[in-house]
């Protein structure tokens, strides 16, 4: 028999255990020494699988030279969804938005915006006074307003020029059925803090059950400008100058009124800044809503010009998410294409 060598550890637990054990043995007179050696064998066995667990447990717990740390376990955080959770690339890249409005029908379920925090905007004045004009639709002139409206839904202080929203825009007549399908009368204002819109909107069947970037899906509102019409006169492609807000109703009920920043897509996020509000009528719905300059990035100057197109989605389907079409006050208008917009003229403060 391999006789097995006892370091100070094992002998403590023998002196501890083992030999109770054995004096135990003796007080009831166990003649046999076979248990001695089994008890012995016993204590020495389980005394070397200790030390061993003991001694690896104090050189998992040393850092090694070489030795890499160990990767902590980290629970997903939870998130709205158990989808998300489990995704298959949980990542938070938000999903590219759709352009809205679209040039070809959308349909889908109403999806989640993202929840995205307002950016301030540096202002500036890149604008310029020179009389540069769009040649699509005439231009619209901001009043500029001495007693700020009411933002409430009630246009009737409203009493600037009104304007016509109420022309398709390409590819997006194929549902329109004419002016009690969706159309528009708007006024527009401005003063040194805000640009302020009223909208009295006609539509046959009011729909909204999206919000955030999706509200086009729905009965919504859209104000394009180009804050730098001579910068880039020529360019077909929206810049960092070129703005595309959109104002919903909400739905008058779970929905609030609300805005949206799609462009630049840099600064993509709710408005929590802007100010809107709606009211439901016996066609359609009469919306106001009013636009730090921030927002923009904009310190007004009377006489300038902007590129302008104020337009409106339509969707009549009851409780579904979709696109069916847009009107605007200008025909041409494209939404990544500022050349197809129109002008917008800051008018002459009293
Ligand atoms: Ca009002
Ligand atoms: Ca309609
Ligand atoms: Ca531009
Ligand atoms: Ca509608």
């Amino acid at each position: 028999m391999t006789a097995v060598k006892r370091g100070p550890f094992i002998r403590q637990i023998e002196k501890k255990v083992l030999q109770p054990l054995i004096v135990l043995k003796s007080y009831f007179k166990v003649q046999s020494n076979e248990l001695t050696r089994r008890l012995e064998a016993i204590m020495a066995s389980r005394a070397r699988i200790l030390f061993l667990l003991l001694t690896a447990s104090a050189l998992g717990a040393c850092s090694l030279p070489g030795a890499a740390a160990p990767t902590p376990f980290t629970f997903p955080t939870p998130n709205l969804t158990h989808t998300a959770i489990f995704a298959a690339t949980p990542t938070d890249t938000p999903l590219a938005p759709t352009l809205p409005p679209l040039d070809a029908t959308s349909t889908g379920t109403p999806l989640l915006a993202t929840v995205d925090v307002e950016t301030p905007v540096a202002t500036s004045t890149p604008g310029t006074v020179d009389g540069t004009v769009r040649p699509n639709g005439s231009p619209v002139t901001a009043a500029y307003l001495t007693a700020p409206p009411t933002i409430d839904g009630d246009l009737s202080e409203w009493t600037s020029t009104a304007y016509q929203a109420a022309q398709t825009v390409p590819y997006a007549g194929d549902n329109w059925t004419g002016a009690s399908d969706v159309s528009a009368t708007f006024y527009i204002g401005w003063d040194t803090q805000y640009l302020y819109i009223g909208v009295s909107r006609t539509d046959d069947q009011f729909v909204q059950v999206s919000y955030g970037r999706y509200m086009y899906r729905g009965d919504d509102v859209e104000l394009q400008l180009d804050l730098d019409l001579d910068g880039d006169f020529a360019t077909t492609l929206v810049s960092s100058d070129d703005y595309q807000l959109g104002f919903s109703p909400g739905n008058f009920g779970s929905l609030s009124p609300e805005a949206y920043r799609w462009y630049p897509r840099s600064l993509e996020s709710y408005l929590t800044s802007v100010t809107v509000d709606a009211v439901q009528t016996a066609d359609g719905y009469d919306l106001e809503a009013r636009i730090p300059w921030a927002v923009l990035g904009i310190t007004p100057v009377e006489g300038t010009h902007y590129g302008f197109a104020l337009s409106l989605s339509d969707n009549d389907q009851p409780g579904v998410s979709t696109w069916e079409s847009m009107v605007s006050n200008v025909s041409t208008r494209r939404t990544a294409d500022p050349t197809t917009w129109g002008t917008l003229i800051l008018g002459a403060a009293d």
